[in-house]
């Protein structure tokens, strides 16, 4: 990216384009309402050049949260045609206004504020908005481990493939394979933006929609959720965020002089990351998810394995060691790393959605965690790939890891913000 400040004054735009007030839509036309993860990342992009939009954009999405403290992972500001499942789909609008969808989604917020509020040139503005957003991230976490890990386990379960944010990823085939397909008619709208062969299957959609549908059949019911539910998975991924999560967000309460809270989430957070440490599978030599239906590891080998950094989860010099030329040598396969599946599995798909492509916001958190943990090398092939990336095919949702073709949404709004905080930030150009 020779030209970096033209860059970001791109991803700005992309940004300015995507907001609807406050909020911003992932890509107009395919995405067109606000999604929880995707709305973390980009209030860290925001931050880079209008720190009052950054925090409004948190503040749009807790306007779904549900009196149980869920977060849910899309928000339904305002109505659109252009996406299935839509708002009339999941059945809450009779009980919150906004309506949302009915699950949730990789918990990133509590890092992204914290991250945000280090980096904030206005710490009065930033020091309310942490203020305002505390209740509100303590109660989605509480909700997470209340009605999410009954058993007290210390991994959460997900119920729904989309909750990870990884929808297609190879990981869920085998619990996804237990959920009867719906036989009701439905009409998906995603194919009619994005070529059928980079998207999920019918089959995977089936499944999808079975689920929702019966999410609203219990009318939500947490506990009937927990024990009926076809699908149940502590997705490493997704504990890994919330682990990380946690331990930010104790460190919040901590600073703003929340000491009981403070207390609450370490303690949370160390029975999650003693829990983390016993997903390593000694067959992959990868840490995988599990199916708490069957008890099952699941042992598909995604890149989620390498967010463990991250998540800082606790783990021996030997494994660690493991991981890293695990790192090193799945990016020494493809000419632009990193692929969402091992390029040798037979699962791996260049150009289907989470299961090969190569995803921005991914490869920084990934980088992210490397580096914070002392492993130089990885974080930098990482950005530089995700840099010629962007800057071959634009700002993409994800990349053929192969050919480095851009595929999906166009104008995606992570893919921006990546960009502005990461790939091409004012200090490093
Ligand atoms: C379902 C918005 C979202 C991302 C997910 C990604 C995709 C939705 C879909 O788009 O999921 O939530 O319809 O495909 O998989 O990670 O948050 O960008």
């Amino acid at each position: 990216m020779a030209d970096a400040a033209g860059w970001r004054e791109r991803a700005r735009r992309v940004l300015a384009q995507n907001d609807r007030g406050g909020y911003t839509v992932p890509s107009p036309g395919l995405y067109p309402f606000q999604w929880n993860w995707d709305s973390a990342v980009v209030a860290l992009g925001w931050m880079t050049f209008d720190e009052s939009r950054a925090w409004r954009e948190l503040d749009r999405l807790f306007e779904g949260q549900w009196d149980s403290g869920l977060l849910p992972h899309i928000v339904f500001h305002v109505p659109a045609d252009t996406y299935f499942p839509g708002p009339g789909e999941w059945g809450t609008a009779d009980r919150h206004h906004p309506p949302t969808s009915s699950i949730s989604q990789p918990p990133l917020a509590a890092t992204m504020v914290r991250m945000m509020s280090e980096r904030a040139a206005d710490p009065d503005l930033a020091k309310r908005a942490v203020a305002q957003l505390l209740p509100k991230l303590l109660a989605w976490h509480r909700w997470w481990f209340r009605d999410r890990d009954p058993e007290g386990t210390g991994l959460v379960a997900t119920f729904h493939p989309w909750e990870s944010g990884l929808d297609n990823s190879p990981a869920w085939d085998e619990p996804l394979a237990a959920v009867p397909p719906t036989s009701r008619a439905y009409a998906r709208r995603d194919t009619g933006f994005v070529d059928a062969a980079r998207r999920p299957r019918q089959a995977d959609y089936d499944r999808y929609v079975y689920l929702m549908d019966f999410f609203r059949q219990t009318k939500f019911d947490p506990a009937r959720i927990y024990a009926e539910c076809p699908y149940r998975v502590a997705d490493f991924g997704l504990n890994t965020i919330l682990l990380r999560a946690t331990d930010d967000l104790a460190e919040l309460c901590h600073r703003h002089d929340e000491p009981g809270a403070a207390e609450e989430m370490g303690a949370a957070a160390d029975r999650s990351r003693r829990a983390l440490a016993g997903l390593w599978s000694e067959k992959s030599g990868v840490y995988v998810s599990r199916d708490t239906r069957t008890g099952r590891l699941l042992e598909a080998r995604t890149h989620s394995t390498f967010l463990a950094w991250y998540g800082r989860v606790a783990h021996s010099v030997e494994v660690d060691r493991r991981l890293l030329a695990g790192c090193n040598d799945w990016l020494a396969r493809v000419p632009q790393g990193l692929p969402s599946t091992h390029p040798d599995a037979p699962e791996f798909e260049p150009q289907r959605y989470w299961r090969g492509p190569v995803w921005p916001h991914m490869n920084w958190l990934i980088a992210q965690g490397l580096a914070e943990a002392g492993h130089a090398a990885p974080p930098t092939a990482l950005r530089h790939s995700t840099r010629s990336l962007i800057a071959r095919g634009g700002f993409r949702e994800y990349f053929n890891p192969l050919t480095g073709e851009g595929y999906g949404g166009s104008d995606f709004s992570w893919t921006a913000a990546v960009t502005l905080f990461w790939c091409v930030p004012e200090t490093i150009s």
